[in-house]
């Protein structure tokens, strides 16, 4: 049982129509009676209070006419008493009567406090409370549909299922071990009950990378010798005048990027100087720019000018972009005018897509080629699938799989039951480090420090 009674500031700092303080803990509803005056003098659970908050030290100085929220244990974000204060929106309202709030007997919570409550009092396991941080973190429809799912428990579940098959083993061997002239061990269906929760945990493993990219979005890079049209490709995507287009070679000098929606993922785009030789310092610091962007970038969109012949800048540059190992998308500029561009390479030239960005022609082509690359499995249609987007979530679960590969050949190679216990005790374990049933407090502690306070 924890016994502090904690605050914060629940909303957003800065103007806004309301502020919420949230109190939990055993002494909140102590803590109200001190500073809340209405017309009603017993509190129901669950019920909204229509009141004022006065400072009794100073008088009884009136400080603002508030609606009070009180929601008693059990049934509570927390499993503890809370209370919510309603007060008017703006910085010096909602912090005043925090302060007031925490001389009458609550502390400031620390970051994700409440939530950790929830968590420690057993309300939710600790993928639920992550997919809190995930939801307040959304950037798309997607990534907010997958954490709530996780919030509901979908992950857990199947987490779960898998650590109940490995339990269900792990009883057999040790029957076996324990009075082995009662029990005989079966290896060939342990084996394959193994294998089933292995298959499982691969497929969870595999959704990563799609998870990846709907919560993280990916990053485009647009990359081309000077004057091809990248700034105008930037503009024609994001539909804005974004970057400033010129016939003047070395226009663009910092990077510019627009996020623009692919099938319900966040991309960012970023438009580059053009790369080639030249003395310019400005423009140079520009090119260095665009060579930091390629590296981080998840896809390439590589620009040729259709109406000018294939040079020297633009062999070097395939060449360093395919160093680079990444998703490269070919594109060839100015379809509008007459072609001066001959490819040798001949994939290349069947690769190459044609647009024209100054009169808007291919580009919705072009969004359907990059939405292919990165979505290739339909997520809209597999909308009961677990999607794994959380780094500690995958590195686990690779653990686990590892582990269980170890079990699987230990069996194979015929060696003794406790052998083969012990790398599916560690694949337990480290499933049990994804609800949370088996993590250290400093990992907790880490999880919860990445959110707001109030949350
Ligand atoms: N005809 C034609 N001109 C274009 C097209 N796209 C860009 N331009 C022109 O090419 C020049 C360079 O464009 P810009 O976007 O600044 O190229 P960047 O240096 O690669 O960013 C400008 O004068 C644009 O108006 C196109 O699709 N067709
Ligand atoms: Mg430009």
């Amino acid at each position: 049982m924890i016994e502090d009674t904690i605050a914060a500031i629940a909303t957003p700092i800065g103007t806004g129509g309301i502020g919420i303080i949230r109190i939990s803990g055993t002494d909140a509803l102590n803590v109200l009676k001190k500073i809340f005056r209405s017309r009603e003098k017993n509190f129901v659970s669950h019920k909204i209070y229509y009141g004022f908050i006065f400072d009794a030290e100073k008088n009884n100085l009136l400080l603002d006419e508030v609606l009070v929220m009180i929601m008693l244990a059990p049934r509570t974000y927390t499993r503890e008493d809370v209370v919510e204060i309603n007060c008017h929106g703006g910085l010096v309202c909602v912090n005043k009567i925090l302060d007031l709030v925490l001389k009458n007997g609550a502390r400031l919570a620390e970051p994700g406090e409440f939530t950790k409550r929830a968590y420690l009092n057993g309300r939710i396991d600790l993928s639920q409370a992550e997919a809190v941080i995930d939801i307040i973190n959304a950037q798309n429809n997607f990534a907010n549909d997958i954490a709530l799912k996780q919030l509901k428990g979908k992950l857990s579940q199947e987490i779960n299922l898998c650590m109940i098959k490995i339990l269900d083993v792990l009883g057999q061997i040790e029957a076996a071990i324990d009075y082995p002239e009662e029990y005989e061990i079966k290896t060939q269906d342990i084996y394959l009950d193994i294998l089933k929760v292995a298959e499982q945990i691969k497929k969870m493993l595999d959704s990563s990378d799609v998870g990846e990219i709907i919560k993280n979005g990916i990053n485009i890079a647009i990359i081309g010798k000077p004057n091809v049209g990248k700034s105008s490709i930037l503009n024609a995507l994001s539909k804005k005048d974004s970057a400033i287009v010129t016939e003047i070679a070395g226009t663009t000098r910092d990077v510019i990027h627009e996020f623009i929606n692919i099938g319900g993922v966040t991309a960012k785009i970023l438009d580059t100087a053009g790369i080639h030789k030249t003395e310019d310092k400005i423009e140079n610091l520009g090119i260095q720019k665009a060579f930091d962007c390629l590296k981080m970038a998840d896809l390439i969109l590589f620009v040729f000018d259709w109406s000018r012949e294939f040079d020297i800048d633009d062999k070097n540059l395939i060449d360093m972009c395919k160093k680079n190992d990444k998703k490269i998308l070919f594109v060839a500029n100015k379809f509008d005018l007459e072609q001066k561009l001959f490819l040798e390479e001949k994939d290349l030239n069947e690769e190459l897509i044609k647009i024209s960005a100054q009169k808007n022609l291919g580009i919705e082509d072009l969004v359907n080629k990059i939405k292919s690359l990165f979505l290739e499995k339909n997520i809209l249609d597999k909308n009961d699938e677990v999607y794994i987007c959380n780094k500690r979530h995958e590195s686990a679960l690779r653990k686990a799989y590892e582990s269980l590969l170890k079990t699987l050949e230990t069996i194979k190679n015929k060696m003794p039951c406790d052998l083969i216990s012990i790398d599916l005790r560690d694949a337990y374990d480290f499933l049990g480090e994804i609800t949370g049933e088996s993590v250290s407090d400093k990992i907790i502690d880490e999880i919860f420090s990445k959110y707001c306070v109030g949350k």
